[in-house]
């Protein structure tokens, strides 16, 4: 198991795994940003690119995935190449088994807690958990929860999505996720949806879910409405499409100084 430390922070140099790495972010600052590559939507070069410039920017790790074509030799490449350009945990965040590489640190070990299809709840996870344990990935445990409009990844991962205004249907399945025993609850609203999560929704799931970490994304494109997330108890906040455009390390540094404390 990969072992992350802060770099210059932590005195006697103890080595954290990158679960209390983030726990660590999350209380120091307040709130964590990720950036989100899709292997899929560029060169592993280009890639690597962009993990610099958001590691320049102040992301805090870099999740690798997506929800079509985001596996094979693209996935080897795009982590190794970005694991050249810069020193942050690299975290998978894969749609099936597929999305497993050696190369990464971490992984969210997910469950998408409102499919309607038994694969995307523990199929997929059984068949890839015996790959987790070979390649000695670090599983980050997780309900994945896909909230209205839901985009790819909502019509992938056949979710009965949780309509914007219903957020105690939200604050039920990220209550029942933390019964469970899962330390993190995503709240997705799709990548590249054209509303994220309202954070009326936000703030009635972290009050519900206390110390379990919360992560919002989706159609997040600026810092005042990343601000807002991270204000209504977003632990961390994921983008992506925002980076895909361009200009990456000024969209970052905006982004990180909306969450940060
Ligand atoms: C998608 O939540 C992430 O899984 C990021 O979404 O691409 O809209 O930033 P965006």
């Amino acid at each position: 198991m990969w072992l992350w430390r802060i770099a210059n922070e932590i005195q006697d140099e103890q080595a954290l795994t990158v679960e209390a790495h983030l726990n660590e972010i999350v209380r120091r600052d307040g709130a964590a940003h990720l950036t989100l590559i899709d292997p899929d939507s560029q060169s592993p070069e280009a890639a690597a690119k962009i993990a610099a410039e958001a590691s320049a920017g102040g992301t805090d790790a870099i999740m690798v995935g997506g929800s079509t074509g985001a596996g094979g030799t693209k996935l080897d490449q795009t982590l190794l190449a970005i694991k050249e350009q810069v020193d942050l945990p690299t975290i998978l965040f894969p749609s099936d088994t597929g999305g497993l590489n050696k190369h990464a640190d971490a992984m969210f070990f997910m469950t998408l807690l409102n499919s309607r299809d038994v694969t995307y709840l523990i199929t997929h996870q059984a068949l890839g958990a015996p790959l987790v344990k070979k390649y000695g990935i670090e599983p980050i445990p997780m309900a994945y929860i896909i909230i209205a409009p839901g985009g790819t990844v909502g019509w992938v991962g056949d979710a009965k999505l949780i309509p914007r205004e219903k957020p105690e249907l939200a604050v039920a399945y990220a209550l029942a996720a933390k019964y469970l025993g899962m330390r993190w609850v995503y709240l997705e609203a799709g990548s590249g949806a054209d509303k994220s999560v309202p954070p009326i929704m936000i703030k009635a799931v972290k009050e519900a879910i206390g110390d379990t970490k919360l992560i919002v994304g989706g159609g997040i494109r600026d810092g005042v409405t990343a601000g807002q997330c991270a204000k209504a108890g977003a632990d961390a906040i994921v983008t992506g499409t925002a980076v895909e455009e361009g200009d990456v390390q000024t969209k970052i540094e905006e982004f990180v100084r909306a969450i940060k404390k």
